[in-house]
C-alpha cells in the first residue's frame, strides 16, 4: 500500500474471474451507496485459492480507488480480502478434475433452499445435502416450501407440508409459499429483513419470483416455463447480492443441478444428519455407514417409522456420490 492512498471497504455484490463489483455503504443516512468495478490485486492471484474463489459473493474486501474511466469513474484495485467469517461451498464440476473447492458465497446469515411442491418436481435429497452443508459450514438453515397453491386439495396439502416440517425437527424454519396467492410472504420478508441471505435451489423454483414479490424494485428475470425447458435461456450464471429495504442482502443464484458439499469425507457425513446420529447411538458397530451393516439402528429406526425413510435415502445418496467423488479423485 502506498502511503497517503486512501483505502475503501466494501462488500461484494458480484464477483468474476480477478474482478468484482463492490458495494459501500453511505456513512450518512439519505446519502446513496456506492457501487465500485473493481480489479484483484495480481498478488492475491498467487495464493493457494482457486482463482474462481478468491473473491466471492459476500466477501468483505479493502480496496484502493484508481483514476476511472468509467461514467461515475468509480474504478478501484482489491488489496485485500478480509478473513471469512463462514462460507458455502461445494466440490467444483467433475470436468474440472480433481478436488477443487467452489465457494458460492461468503459471509452469510442463513442459507434458504427453496423447493417447490411441484414443476419442477422436488428432487429426492436436495434439501437435505444443502442442509448438511449448511450445517457444516455453520450457516443457519430456512427451507421454503413454494408454489403451495399446486398442492391440489386439502389432503394433498396436508400431507406434503407434514412432510417439509419434518425440518422443523431439525431447528430448520420451514415456510409454506406462493407466489401466486401470497401465502408466506411475510413470514419470508420477515426472516430475510436485516439479514445476509443466500437463496439456493433447482432452476425454476421460484427464487427470482418470490424475491421480486417481496422486493419489486430488484425486477429479476423470471423463467418462463418455455425458457427452461428449450436451449438458450437466459439464466443468472453467477451469485449476486441484491441490497433490499430494510438493510438485508439477498443473493439470487443461478439454478442448481448438483451440490457435492466441500470439505465432507464420506464418513463424516453422519455428524451433519443429526436426526439420524440420535438413533446411531443403537448401531452395533461404532464407525457403522447405516448401509448393509448388521444391527443399524438407523435402518432399524427406520423399520420402525421413527425416521422417515427418504432421510435414509438422502443420506444414502450424498454417501454415494462422496464415494464416487474419492474414487474419481484417486483417494
Ligand atoms: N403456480 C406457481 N408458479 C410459480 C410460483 N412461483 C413461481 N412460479 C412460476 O415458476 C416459474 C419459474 O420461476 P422463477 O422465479 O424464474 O424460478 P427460479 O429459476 O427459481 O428463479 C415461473 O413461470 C413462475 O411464474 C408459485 O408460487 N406458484
Ligand atoms: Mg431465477
Ligand atoms: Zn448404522
Amino acid at each position: 500500500m502506498s502511503a497517503g492512498v486512501e483505502q475503501r471497504e466494501g462488500i461484494v455484490i458480484r464477483a468474476g474471474a480477478g474482478h468484482c463489483q463492490v458495494y459501500v455503504a453511505p456513512e450518512q443516512v439519505h446519502v446513496a451507496p456506492e457501487t465500485w468495478q473493481c480489479q484483484v490485486r495480481g498478488r492475491l492471484k498467487k495464493g493457494p485459492k482457486q482463482v474462481q474463489s478468491l473473491v466471492v459473493a459476500g466477501d468483505r474486501v479493502r480496496f484502493e480507488a484508481v483514476a476511472g474511466q468509467g461514467p461515475d469513474g468509480r474504478e478501484g484495485i482489491v488489496e485485500e480480502v478480509l478473513p471469512r467469517r463462514n462460507r458455502i461451498s461445494r466440490m467444483a464440476a467433475r470436468r474440472s478434475g480433481g478436488r477443487i473447492e467452489q465457494v458460492l458465497m461468503a459471509n452469510l446469515d442463513q442459507l434458504v433452499v427453496v423447493q417447490s411442491v411441484r414443476d419442477p418436481e422436488p428432487q429426492t435429497g436436495f434439501v437435505d445435502r444443502l442442509l448438511a452443508a449448511a450445517l457444516r459450514f455453520d450457516v443457519h438453515g430456512v427451507v421454503i416450501v413454494n408454489k403451495v397453491d399446486l398442492c391440489g386439495d386439502d389432503a394433498a396439502r396436508r400431507r406434503e407440508l407434514e412432510r417439509w416440517g419434518y425440518y422443523r425437527s431439525l431447528d430448520v424454519e420451514v415456510v409454506p409459499a406462493s407466489v401466486a396467492t401470497s401465502e408466506g410472504l411475510p413470514e419470508l420478508a420477515a426472516l430475510l429483513a436485516g439479514k445476509i441471505s443466500l437463496l439456493l435451489g433447482a432452476s425454476g423454483v421460484g427464487k427470482s419470483s418470490l424475491l421480486n414479490a417481496l422486493y419489486p424494485e430488484l425486477g429479476l428475470r423470471v423463467n418462463s416455463v418455455t425458457d427452461r425447458t428449450g436451449l438458450g435461456r437466459h439464466t443468472t450464471t453467477h451469485t449476486e447480492l441484491h441490497a433490499v429495504r430494510g438493510g438485508g442482502f439477498i443473493a439470487d443464484s443461478p439454478g442448481l443441478r448438483g451440490f457435492d458439499p466441500w470439505d465432507i469425507a464420506p464418513g463424516g457425513i453422519r455428524a451433519y444428519f443429526p436426526d439420524l446420529e440420535v438413533v446411531a447411538l443403537e448401531c452395533r458397530f461404532r464407525g457403522c455407514l447405516h448401509r448393509d451393516e448388521p444391527g443399524c439402528g438407523v435402518k432399524d429406526a427406520v423399520a420402525r417409522g421413527r425416521v422417515p425413510a427418504w432421510r435414509h435415502e438422502a443420506y444414502l445418496a450424498l454417501l454415494r456420490d462422496l464415494e464416487d467423488r474419492e474414487r474419481a479423485a484417486g483417494y
